[in-house]
């Protein structure tokens, strides 16, 4: 017997470790036995895809107090510490050897220093506690995209959010090949007092790209833990680079057009930016809303959902904008909410629901009452900004019928959008493929959010809506951008929209639901039904267009007003925009592609001829 099976035979219970057996991958017992030996569990629990063990999962959380039920009997509660509400970009780091870099954009340390820590911090760390070991596969089964990931966990809150989120792997596990690359996951939650993590100046999340291994330290917050999600969307986008496919963080969904036509979209936009709203706007289906793979397969860009559920930001979810969320929150399809307030009937309230506020109850930060204030003397909302929800996506009554499809669905467009007040339109066409690769995908610009710790409201650097996860040097990842579609016929085609633009007095200048015309307005484009104005920056659509759409689907009467004031071309800030990214790609991103520098001059030169002729601020209809 080997040294891993003498670890597992010593610390798994007969049945636990005829589980684990039957799997029959010795990598995978290598990787238990070593986190066995490391972490010194009290117990182990190796959880198959079967109903009893994920309801074991879920009755654990309660009773070990990670997760508080609420009146519905399928919702449940879970609190993050007080200083692990979000994502901690700081401290999540790549391991790298030391004669390389990922470049100035990612964070980085020495691999063996990084081995050191993860030594430390996780001796011992579950010597009280009971390691969970669970399997999923990111992507549909026995597909293309599939990547099988051993999740191993010490938090009941963390498998059982997983479970909700992604599809489970145990079976698939049993049979795939000896040789077949695995994500390996392993978090612990650290020390616990009221069964938050207490020692979050040691949080870390340690990304060892050689081993293809996430190590998630003395947090519990999802975007921190949940290794099917943010962890492993790191290794895949290596992956995907080494393979010339995309890993993205984006949602996917079917916009359905005129006589039932469905014209699949996927969009990237940074957390907290809509991404979500988006993928759910009413009379469209849905497959993901968070993570795709594309690659392509036959001549044609493909793409499947990575996760099989939401974990959404559930702050300003409201029953007349988000009815499908709305009635899905409010069903007896599980759910598990985080950061809400608990009333003192037992339902969950976030912020901006459109209900009158409570006045008391408990929250994140224990019991709460109206004017309670921090440390600092800051009043402390009811619920924090960046609560949370996790449904799988079954209930919705939007579901698109392509979710588990093997070969995934194929991509009309994409479309990038950011948090922007005062400088692009609210949507635009790009001339091809590179064009958007670069002045829409290399150069997005986002307002920073709650969804990662720190200020929110900055304007910040965000190509792709992933830099937060990308994990190779930023030139390659956008060099392997532009070379995806060249052995396909059907390119994408590439949009940006920018639900943000605010006047001059700060009021937003669209409304929260115009996005269901851009998005129908996007279907039309691709299938060449809409007329479109060239700009400097790209297409945009007529007038008369989006009249006929806001009366259509939205029974507005769009003023042209509105439409001169959205879809002006603001020349001095998008000048502005282009130096900005371009002084970025030349100072900090050493291997930039030449082509984007010559794409990113080729704006600039449209932007100055323009303005030279029509002025700073042009009407739409100039350009006509
Ligand atoms: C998320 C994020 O939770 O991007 O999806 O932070
Ligand atoms: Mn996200």
């Amino acid at each position: 017997m080997n040294q891993s099976m003498q670890i597992l035979k010593q610390a798994l219970t007969e049945t636990n470790y005829r589980k684990l057996l039957a799997i029959p991958n010795e990598r995978v017992h290598k990787f238990v036995a070593d986190a066995i030996q490391l972490c010194k569990p009290m117990k182990v629990f190796v959880c198959n895809d079967s109903k009893m063990d994920t309801e074991y999962i879920r009755r654990t959380a309660i009773a070990r107090g990670e997760e508080t039920p609420l009146s519905n009997p399928y919702h449940t509660v879970h609190f993050d510490g007080i200083h692990d509400q979000a994502r901690d970009k700081e401290r999540t780091v790549y391991l790298v050897p030391k004669d390389e870099s990922l470049g100035k954009h990612l964070a980085q340390m020495d691999r063996d220093d990084g081995l050191k820590i993860i030594q430390e911090r996780l001796n011992n760390s579950m010597d009280n506690k009971k390691m969970v070991i669970r399997f999923f596969c990111l992507g549909p089964l026995d597909s293309i995209f599939s990547i099988p990931v051993v999740q191993i966990t010490d938090s009941f809150y963390v498998a059982h959010s997983e479970d909700l989120l992604y599809r489970h792997g145990y079976e698939y596990f049993r049979r795939i090949p000896a040789d077949k690359e695995i994500f390996w996951m392993l978090h612990s939650s650290g020390k616990l007092i009221h069964s938050v993590s207490t020692d979050w100046k040691k949080r870390g999340v340690m990304i060892d790209l050689k081993e293809n291994t996430v190590y998630s330290m003395n947090t519990q917050y999802a975007g921190n833990t949940i290794g099917l999600k943010k962890l492993a969307l790191r290794l895949a986008i290596r992956k995907a680079n080494r393979e010339s496919w995309l890993a993205e963080h984006m949602f996917l969904m079917a916009i359905h057009g005129p006589t039932g036509r469905k014209t699949y979209f996927a969009g990237a936009f940074p957390s907290g930016c809509g991404k979500t709203s988006t993928s759910m706007v009413r009379g469209n289906t849905i497959v993901g809303d968070d993570l795709a793979y594309l690659r392509v397969i036959d001549g044609k860009v493909r793409a499947v959902n990575v996760e099989r559920g939401i974990f959404g930001i559930i702050r300003s979810v409201t029953q007349k904008d988000d009815p499908v969320i709305w009635d899905i929150l409010h069903s007896n399809q599980p759910a598990i909410f985080s950061n809400v307030l608990i009333t003192e009937d037992e339902n969950p309230r976030w912020l901006e629901d459109g209900l009158d506020p409570p006045s008391v109850g408990i929250n994140h930060s224990g019991e709460w009452f109206l004017g309670k204030v921090d440390r600092d003397g800051s009043e402390i909302p009811f619920a924090h900004k960046n609560a949370r929800y996790t449904i799988g996506l079954d209930g919705l009554a939007n579901l698109d019928d392509a979710l588990d499809d093997p070969r995934g669905v194929v991509v009309g467009g994409i479309i990038y959008g950011g948090r922007d007040q005062d400088t692009s339109v609210p949507v635009q066409q790009s001339f091809d493929w590179n064009h958007g690769v670069i002045t829409m995908g290399a150069s997005l610009e986002s307002e920073t959010t709650a969804a990662t710790l720190g200020p929110s409201g900055v304007r910040a650097f965000q190509p792709f809506s992933n830099l937060d996860f990308i994990s190779i040097p930023l030139g390659k990842y956008i060099q392997n951008h532009l070379d995806f579609v060249k052995t396909t016929k059907q390119v994408p085609e590439i949009f940006s929209v920018n639900y943000f633009l605010k006047d001059k007095k700060g009021n937003f200048i669209s409304d929260r639901l115009d996005k269901t015309v851009w998005l129908k307005w996007m279907a039309l484009c691709i299938h060449n039904e809409v007329d479109v104005i060239k700009t400097p920056t790209g297409y945009i659509p007529t007038y008369s267009d989006l009249k006929e759409l806001f009366r259509h689907h939205l029974a507005k009467d769009y003023s042209r007003d509105d439409y001169e004031l959205q879809f002006a071309i603001r020349v001095p800030e998008l000048l502005d925009k282009v130096n900005r990214i371009e002084n970025i790609y030349r100072d900090t991103v050493a291997d930039a592609p030449k082509l984007l520098f010559e794409v990113l001059d080729e704006q600039r030169n449209r932007l100055l001829a323009a303005q030279k002729k029509l002025g700073k601020y042009i009407t739409p209809s100039t350009f006509v």
